[in-house]
């Protein structure tokens, strides 16, 4: 007899809401955590300006219609410390903590075909068994972990955003440092601009980003909150899991708008703000002569934006479409180009050779600082479930890890399950929408598809689900296909896994979209769960 039922990896949103799903399903699960805190994402990015990039009304949990009316989020986008906030509330309201062992890392998983068990082993070496586990790890919870050469002979202060001290850091009047200029990046850079001495930006590759046109939104709230239920169906159903002011209306296809009418649709998206910039013509990620049009649209307002026009050049992207890699949603982020106490440094032309006692050496100028900050990202989607030693037997009895199977890239079937390692879960895992969507809307979707299949199980009195090898091989390809047919793959992003030195690169999420997905959801779970082994 295990231990628990389940066991559920990781007290982010995705973990909390698993929890609460299956105790009020009468399961016995219990959730390991490596942080001290829940919240997941939002407990560890708690640098100055960390903000979600999607919108606080659907950014939240659907479950509990009293959680949703009781909620009043302040900002059109949240900032960190209400996004924790909602997670220790949400983690508190429910009594989740006593079923949560914190600063508990899960190291390895081992699967006994015999007992039908896994064996999870944590960092202390303690061991715990559990008939399912389910891996809700996080998508962007694996930081980059590299050094720059000399890193450690730096005799100032070097800051993750991933890992931000929880009692702040003071930047007031320092000469600081900021590398990489992607959301993390672009937040941080924004925020801390107007109290640093010197703020130098090292920038290799410009992002796009467009504006949040943040702002308080009592109203609106007041007015979504009268039909949540009716708002959310949509959203389950809309491409991102997320409505973008218009429902289920598609957007206007490229072909159809004369060029007036296109500038008129981008400026309007841009007045709206927000990712749904991306949501101005259906085929931006499809027709290149649509993206051109959007990307010629934001370098446009860059160059409005940044006086300088030598600076505004080297902050304008060209070499990628936009939105191939995620849009950046900016406060303010190119005019702080225009302050006496900016610099940037295009690792293009002065490139990065090392950190120095009392710098960065980049070109052949030793820039100096007293904090230098790393917004470089992470090792996106599988980075979390590849630091975990995960193994089974196969069929043959031969001990195979999921690291080596997915060596070449995930393999799984609708992004649940990999064919090989048995009733193991993961929510919003590779080749799922995940990263292309609202996250809470996947979030959400997932967890009530895998606690649906976990009852399922129950009632036939069956204990085992196995993704099916020939469906795998199918939803890979289908996966694979789709994105081919999207731009998406011609930029070297983290959904391509392209800036992890060494990382296979495979486009990591499903393009298709958060409705389609859950039709395709839906439909394997009513036809008695298609394409996977249960017994
Ligand atoms: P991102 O978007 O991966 O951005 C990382 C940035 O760091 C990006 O500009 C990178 O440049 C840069 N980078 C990475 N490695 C290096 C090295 N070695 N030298 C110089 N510059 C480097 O991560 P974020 O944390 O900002 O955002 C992740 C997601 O979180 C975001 O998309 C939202 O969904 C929220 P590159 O572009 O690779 O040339």
């Amino acid at each position: 007899m295990a231990d628990h039922d389940v066991i559920i990896i990781g007290a982010g949103f995705a973990g909390l809401y698993q929890l609460y799903k299956l105790r009020e399903l009468g399961f016995d699960a219990h959730i390991f955590e490596a942080g001290p805190e829940v919240g997941g994402t939002w407990y560890w990015n708690r640098y100055p300006g960390a903000r979600c990039d999607i919108e606080s009304i659907e950014y939240s949990y659907s479950f509990d219609p009293e959680l949703q009316q009781s909620w009043n989020w302040t900002e059109r986008y949240a900032a960190q410390p209400e996004l924790l906030a909602y997670a220790r509330h949400v983690a508190d309201r429910y009594h989740l903590r006593p079923d949560i062992s914190f600063e508990t890392k899960v190291v390895a998983l081992d699967f006994d075909d015999a007992t039908t068990e896994w064996t999870v082993t944590t960092d202390s070496g303690a061991r715990t068994s559990a008939t399912f586990v389910i891996a809700a790890t996080g998508c962007l919870s694996k930081p980059l972990e590299f050094s720059f050469d000399g890193q450690d002979d730096f005799t100032g202060d070097i800051f993750w955003t991933w890992n931000w001290p929880a009692d702040g850091a003071d930047l007031a009047d320092k000469r600081v440092a900021v590398v990489g200029t992607g959301s993390s990046g672009v937040q941080t850079i924004t925020a801390i601009a107007p109290v640093v001495g010197a703020l130098t930006v090292f920038q290799r590759t410009p992002p796009y980003a467009v504006p949040a046109q943040n702002r308080p939104i009592a109203e609106e709230l007041a007015e979504v909150k009268q039909h949540y239920p009716q708002f959310r169906d949509i959203s389950r159903l809309s491409r991102g899991g997320a409505q973008c002011g218009e429902g289920l209306t598609l957007p206007p296809f490229f072909g159809d708008l004369d060029s007036d009418a296109a500038r008129a649709e981008l400026g309007r998206r841009w007045g709206d703000g927000g990712l749904c910039f991306q949501q101005s013509f259906y085929d931006l990620l499809l027709d290149a002569e649509a993206n051109e049009t959007a990307a010629q649209y934001v370098r446009d307002r860059i160059r409005q934006k940044v006086t300088d026009p030598k600076l505004a050049e080297k902050l304008t992207p060209r070499s990628y479409p936009i939105a191939a890699k995620r849009l950046c949603v900016d406060t303010g982020y190119y005019e702080v180009y225009n302050q006496d106490n900016v610099t940037l440094v295009d690792l293009n032309e002065e490139p990065l050779r090392r950190v120095t006692a009392r710098g960065i050496l980049a070109g052949d100028t030793e820039y100096e600082f007293d904090a230098i900050v790393l917004a470089t990202g992470f090792d996106a989607m599988t980075g979390a479930l590849n630091a975990i030693d995960i193994r089974a037997a196969d069929h043959d009895g031969v001990i195979r890890t999921l690291r080596e199977k997915w060596a070449d890239g995930p393999r799984t079937y609708l992004g649940l399950m990999s064919a090989g390692f048995p009733n193991l879960f993961t929510v919003t895992g590779p080749q799922s929408p995940s990263v292309l969507s609202n996250m809470l809307t996947s979030i959400e979707y997932h967890v009530e598809w895998i606690s649906a299949a976990l009852v399922h199980l129950r009632e036939h009195g069956l204990s085992r689900m196995e993704a099916d090898p020939a469906a795998e091989d199918n939803w890979v390809n289908i996966t694979n296909d789709t994105a081919d047919l999207t731009l998406l793959p011609q930029a070297a992003s983290w959904y391509m896994g392209a800036n992890v030195p060494g990382k296979r690169r495979v486009f990591l999420p499903f393009v298709a979209g958060v409705g389609v997905y859950k039709q395709i959801g839906d439909g394997v779970a009513v036809a008695d769960y298609h394409g996977f082994e249960m017994s």
